[in-house]
């Protein structure tokens, strides 16, 4: 038997058991051992084709991996995205099914993936699966994008949830440690759902037999599971609807991000928009005293940035020469304000630094 059909015939048990408390150890087994079997399908996916790690270098400020099944619209907006003075990569495309390209937006290079290769088949180790595998996991932000016409909403987020990419969700709370001896320990800090019983048994199917396990927070079957996993990705996503300009119906997809059309260009700057927001990043102005701020090529840093991180991210070994800062702008009392290396900076903040002469 393939590893595809033991899943599916564990899912197939899984859906046929009922959902409630007595069931409730059988299910997170099977669930476990539906984890587990995925994780099988990927590795022998990354043992195919080059192993030369990552597919595509990482370029710019942060890296977007583009998914949807074909024919959505994923080439024309990269091309819509992407404008003519992008800086593409040299890249070797020979067996890979990756198209970049560089999106400059608010000051930040952004750098777009499309990969239509993820789609059907690359975790099972075709076209080159550990290199499409590996520039989706390791992706800032995950854009999804749908055709109104055949949505497969569920299908295209399946594909990317079985790498175990997690799309909008943060770490679950739990902190598991090994011990030498004395079996599993099990400390809660919250009311949980699922019984002792369980968590004991999804932790021996997980190997673990001496472990404190720590759970702060209401996990469900699926996301203790998860915590028990080291190489989940957790992502953040945007679902946008391509071709709103065929959409008559539009109050039908209300629910989704955005709608967009790359034909008349609607919410295109929008998307945009959404995507510097999704990546948490933040714009800082670099200012010399008695200049204007440099407001074509500010510092992008990640949100809830220091001064000292700032000073990292300069070139040159401004750390050392560090005197003293001067922030302008929301994370200021007043502009002009004296502010140490711990200070937390915002989008837009103009800093200007007070340097040693060395
Ligand atoms: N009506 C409409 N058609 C679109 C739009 N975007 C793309 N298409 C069409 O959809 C088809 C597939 O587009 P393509 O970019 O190749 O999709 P991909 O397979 O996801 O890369 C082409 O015929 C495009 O012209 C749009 O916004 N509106
Ligand atoms: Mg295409």
């Amino acid at each position: 038997m393939s590893i595809e059909d033991k899943i599916k015939s564990v899912e197939e048990k899984l859906e046929k058991t009922p959902v409630n408390k007595a069931t409730e150890k059988e299910r997170g087994r099977l669930k476990s051992r539906i984890a587990e079997l995925k994780e099988q399908k990927q590795k022998k996916a990354k043992g195919t084709g080059d192993t030369s790690g990552y597919a595509v270098e990482k370029k710019g400020h942060a890296t977007v991996a583009l998914v949807g099944f074909p024919s959505v619209g994923k080439s024309s907006l990269l091309n819509k995205l992407t404008n003519a003075d992008s800086e593409t990569g040299e890249y070797e495309f020979t067996t890979l099914d990756v198209e970049p390209g560089m999106m400059k937006h608010k000051g930040a290079n952004i750098q777009i993936l499309d990969v239509p290769g993820l789609i059907g088949g690359a975790a099972d180790g075709r076209g080159g699966g550990k290199q499409v595998l590996s520039v989706v996991r390791n992706a800032d932000l995950i854009l999804f994008l749908l055709d109104p016409e055949k949505m497969r909403e569920e299908e295209i987020k399946k594909e990317v949830y079985d790498v175990g990419i997690r799309t909008n969700q943060s770490p679950p709370d739990i902190k598991v440690e090994k011990k030498g001896r004395g079996g599993l320990n099990i400390q809660t800090t919250v009311d949980l759902d699922i019984e002792e019983d369980t968590i004991e048994a999804l932790m021996q199917e997980r190997g673990f037999v001496n472990a404190k396990v720590t759970i702060r927070e209401k996990v469900d079957l699926d996301r203790f599971i998860d915590g028990l996993i080291d190489n989940r990705k957790y992502v953040p996503a945007i679902t946008a609807v391509n071709k709103s300009d065929a959409i008559e119906d539009r109050e039908k997809f209300e629910e989704y991000d955005l709608l967009i059309s790359t034909k008349t260009g609607e919410g295109l700057e929008e998307l945009k928009d959404h995507i510097f927001e999704g990546l948490g990043i933040i714009r800082v102005y670099m200012k010399e005293r008695g200049k204007e701020p440099d407001k074509e090529e500010p510092l992008i840093l990640e949100k809830d940035s220091t001064i000292e991180d700032a000073l990292n991210k300069l070139p040159g070994d401004m750390k050392d020469r560090f005197k003293k800062a001067k922030v302008t702008g929301t994370s200021s009392k007043f502009p002009g304000q004296k502010v140490g290396l711990e200070h937390l900076l915002k989008d837009e903040d103009i800093l200007e630094l007070n340097l040693r002469h060395i």
